[in-house]
């Protein structure tokens, strides 16, 4: 049996289907140098089987294993040799009362490590801590760092939780799990827990190697079905898997369950029978789950039920289910994520702000919350957008502890077809001085509970992994969620030192592998900001169907509040206190006088806080709108050197992950031009006022398929009209007919890149040919609904454009270029524009 594990490890290794993540255990280079230095057998201290201590004991050997290639033995006494002692504190001393003394402090979860000459001591506060404390040793070793050190690590926060967005079943628009790009719940299926947990079990132990200590399972939209018994004992399943991780498991909730399972007329949450119903509930679940983290609950906001309903405070809805968990010593995460979006006019009122409602909400409420609650804030006020300031609510709640919710999955970053290093974005927020009462007051330091003291306080960060081996979807997307785990455990660590971690532990220790996912990964951030929304103006994606491509338009006329309010002269939203909504005024003063003042906002939260018009000069000397042209140039021209970056890799990783990494990168390059162009073209219209290097409207490399020679393709005016390139398209004239665009190429001869922007729906697969003089240049099919696991659009639009490329093709003056485009379902081959690039130029 062991050598089947064995070959399992080495096999997981050899497959590089990205399922190991950053524990491959691959060997690390000069490996037998290193053998005297490592332990030789290991020792866990009262290891029960299906918990964290017995767990890390196979870690070490597993680990070691595959690391070094030498085999440990597991022993119950101290063995001969060199031996890696595991266990908590508390076996620890027991075993040997004279060694208290020279133990540290440690705090829930904490470690503590000692490497002296091959002899290896890891202790626990608690058995969690005990199998942080081998993933760490582990980890080093990995790295190739084989000597001796002691170390004391202590979590800085004590909730660091994990939430999916995992639907009971599939379905309806946002998939099985809701912005998930990775797959279908490892989870849930057909309204039940899956049979067969083994991911659900990986993920655990991922999860655990960075310090995650909850996931809750199911989506924040919580279905009432969850509580039925049978999917009770699924849950419990899930809890036993994550059980030998020391994961524990928490869930959603759907505050009108009482009502919508439970038969009640009510949910109302001071009716007796209502609480009555909720304690039931946690009853039957402690029953089952023992060790259960507790509830997370989004109330009142899009749509979901809450204590509002009934006139109740969300503190009354908050407590209802912290009195219920109190007997069994669960805590209730309280999502602040609360705002109405259906009656918020942009028209009828200057001063209406969906960036209020969280403080305007939790006003007054800070004393109300029973202990065991604790507040879950987004980091910013809007949603998870290119930048945002940091949410002022973590200034208003002093007694209540508070968690700030990042997001893992790329919603409006780009779902992971873009590669976006996030680890940069949340040290500038959690970094942040918000000032409270002219004192220091970091994110960080208010979310650890150090400002303010509370003792329940941390991270929650959402991670829609899903079936896909990757994960994420994306191998270079792990980044994130290792980052996300290691700044919960510790928010001071560098984004780079986090990134070179996870690369060796990822990719091994080439030099080049390292500088250049490193320049990647540090490169990505901004240049998604530049050619997506600037000055903080929000990402400017399309925030009423997938939140992914561009489209400018979408954000104003709706009641969502993701306003711009953009006109031909004139952007942003005026959150000042004396003419705007008076959100700046909901920060500490001095922060508030720094954003209430235009002199004094950072360029990048300009559009955030201020209503200005495209011509107002900016800190750098720019204006606006010029900004907006030169940064969309900017990002864009970034995003394709991470294709010829990425290329010097050929031969240095595996291929498997080289091509799965090249091919995302190719079309992020091609999608980052359609970001350009959309964004730029919108605020040209818009404003009139051209670009002073005349790039903007100007594409003298372009070819559009409109004023091409069309037989069997017609033209089509593309709505939003910016997602085209003279806002036209080609679709074939039927479902089933193919049609063809030809042309005469003026170029001179030589060697071009042939760039075709084509449009992707989710609707069928089409396939395009492209020749040159008859002869093939190359084929495709749409089907990118199937490669990337971004939303998918059933529109031609700027969330399904995309660019197919051939480098180096020879053309002759007055050569044929001919397009052929065979739609398929209802899917019409759409073409936007050839260019014909002299080699190395883009546009
Ligand atoms: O960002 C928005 C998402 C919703 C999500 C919601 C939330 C789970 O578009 O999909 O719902 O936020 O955070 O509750």
């Amino acid at each position: 049996m062991r050598s089947l594990l064995w070959l399992a490890v080495v096999g997981l290794a050899v497959a590089e289907d990205g399922l190991a993540a950053w524990l491959r255990y691959a060997r690390v280079p000069s490996a037998s140098r290193h053998l005297g230095k490592l332990p030789s057998a290991v020792v866990t201290l009262n290891a029960t089987k299906g918990y964290p201590v017995h767990t890390a004991g196979q870690e070490l050997v597993d680990g070691i294993g595959g690391l070094f290639g030498k085999k440990l033995t597991v022993a119950k006494s101290k063995p001969k040799g060199t031996t890696a002692t595991v266990g908590t504190v508390s076996a620890y001393v027991d075993k040997n009362p004279s060694a208290a003394k020279g133990l540290p402090d440690l705090v829930e979860d904490g470690f503590y490590l000692k490497i002296s000459k091959g002899n290896v001591l890891i202790l626990g506060q608690n058995e969690r801590g005990a199998l942080y404390g081998a993933f760490h040793y582990l980890s080093v070793i990995a790295q190739g760092n084989v000597s001796d050190f002691t170390l004391t690590s202590n979590p800085d926060a004590p909730v660091r939780w994990v939430n999916q967005w995992d639907n009971m079943q599939d379905g309806g628009t946002h998939g099985s799990v809701e912005r998930g790009y990775g797959g279908d719940s490892i989870f849930f299926w057909d309204g039940h827990i899956r049979e067969d947990l083994t991911r659900a079990g990986q993920y655990a132990r991922l999860l655990a190697s960075i310090g995650i200590n909850a996931v809750v399972a199911n989506n924040v939209n919580a279905n009432a079905s969850i509580l039925t018994p049978e999917n009770m004992d699924g849950l419990a399943r899930i809890a036993d898997v994550f059980r030998p991780y020391g994961v524990q498991l928490g869930l959603s909730l759907n505050f009108a369950a009482p009502q919508l399972l439970g038969g009640l007329d009510t949910f109302d949450p001071l009716d007796e029978t209502v609480v009555n119903w909720w304690q039931g509930i946690a009853d039957n679940l402690y029953k089952r789950i023992p060790d259960m983290a507790g509830y997370l609950v989004k109330a009142n906001s899009e749509g979901q039920p809450g204590p509002m309903t009934y006139n109740r405070t969300l503190a009354d809805g908050a407590n209802l289910f912290a009195r219920t968990l109190q007997p069994h010593g669960g805590i209730i995460i309280f999502r602040a994520f609360v705002y109405d979006h259906r009656s918020l006019n942009q028209t009828l009122d200057w001063k209406a702000d969906r960036a209020n409602a969280a403080v305007n909400y939790f006003d007054g409420l800070d004393d109300k919350f029973e202990d065991n609650v604790v507040i879950q804030i987004k980091y910013g006020p809007i949603d998870f957008q290119v930048r945002e300031p940091v949410s002022p609510l973590f200034t208003h709640l002093r007694r209540t502890g508070a968690t700030v919710e990042l997001q893992i999955t790329q919603e409006y970053l780009g779902q992971q077809a873009h590669v976006v290093y996030l680890a940069p974005m949340w040290k500038e927020l959690l970094d942040f001085d918000l000032r409270v009462d002219s004192k220091p007051s970091t994110l960080k330091s208010i979310v650890s509970g150090k400002r303010f003291g509370q003792k329940l306080t941390g991270y929650a960060g959402v991670v829609n992994v899903g079936t896909n081996t990757t994960w994420l979807g994306s191998h270079l997307a792990m980044s994130n969620l290792y980052a996300y785990g290691k700044l919960a455990w510790d928010p001071e660590q560098t984004s780079t030192g986090i990134l070179k971690e996870w690369t060796t532990l990822t990719f091994g220790h080439d030099k080049l592998v390292h500088d250049v996912i490193t320049k990647i990964s540090m490169e990505s951030w901004p240049a998604y900001e530049d050619y997506s929304g600037n000055l903080g103006i929000q990402t400017l994606t399309d925030i009423l169907l997938g939140h992914y491509g561009p489209n400018p338009g979408s954000q104003d006329g709706n009641p969502w509040g993701q306003w711009t309010r953009a006109d031909d002269d004139t952007i942003g939203m005026d959150r000042t206190v004396w003419n705007g909504t008076g959100f700046a005024g909901q920060y500490p003063p001095e922060i508030a006088a720094m954003y209430e003042n235009i002199e004094t906002t950072p360029d990048n939260l300009l559009l955030w806080f201020h209503h200005v018009p495209y011509t107002q000069k900016l800190k750098s000397g720019k204006t606006v709108i010029q900004h907006f042209y030169d940064a969309h140039y900017k990002g864009s021209a970034t995003a394709q050197t991470f294709v010829t970056l990425w290329e010097k890799l050929k031969g240095r990783i595996d291929k498997e992950r080289y091509e799965h990494v090249l091919f995302r990168l190719i079309y992020q390059a091609g999608h980052s031009l359609v970001w350009r162009d959309s964004v730029n073209q919108f605020y040209f219209n818009k404003s009139g006022i051209p670009d002073e290097l005349g790039r903007v409207g100007n594409h003298k490399y372009r070819i559009e398929a409109e004023e091409m020679e069309l037989k069997g393709y017609k033209s089509y005016r593309v709505s939003p009209f910016e997602a085209a390139s003279g806002y036209h398209c080609v679709v074939t004239e039927t479902n089933s007919t193919v049609g063809t665009a030809t042309t005469k190429l003026k170029v001179p001869s030589g060697k071009y890149d042939l760039a075709v922007n084509y449009y992707d729906m989710a609707l069928g697969n089409s396939t395009w040919e492209l020749f040159v003089d008859r002869k093939l240049v190359g084929k495709w099919k749409g089907d990118l609904e199937y490669e990337l696991g971004r939303a998918p659009s059933p529109y031609i639009d700027g969330q399904t454009a995309a660019r197919k490329t051939f480098r180096g093709v020879r053309v002759k003056k007055g050569s044929e270029l001919k397009v052929v485009g065979r739609p398929d379902g209802l899917e019409p081959a759409p073409i936007d524009y050839i260019s014909v690039l002299p080699e190395g130029t883009v546009d």
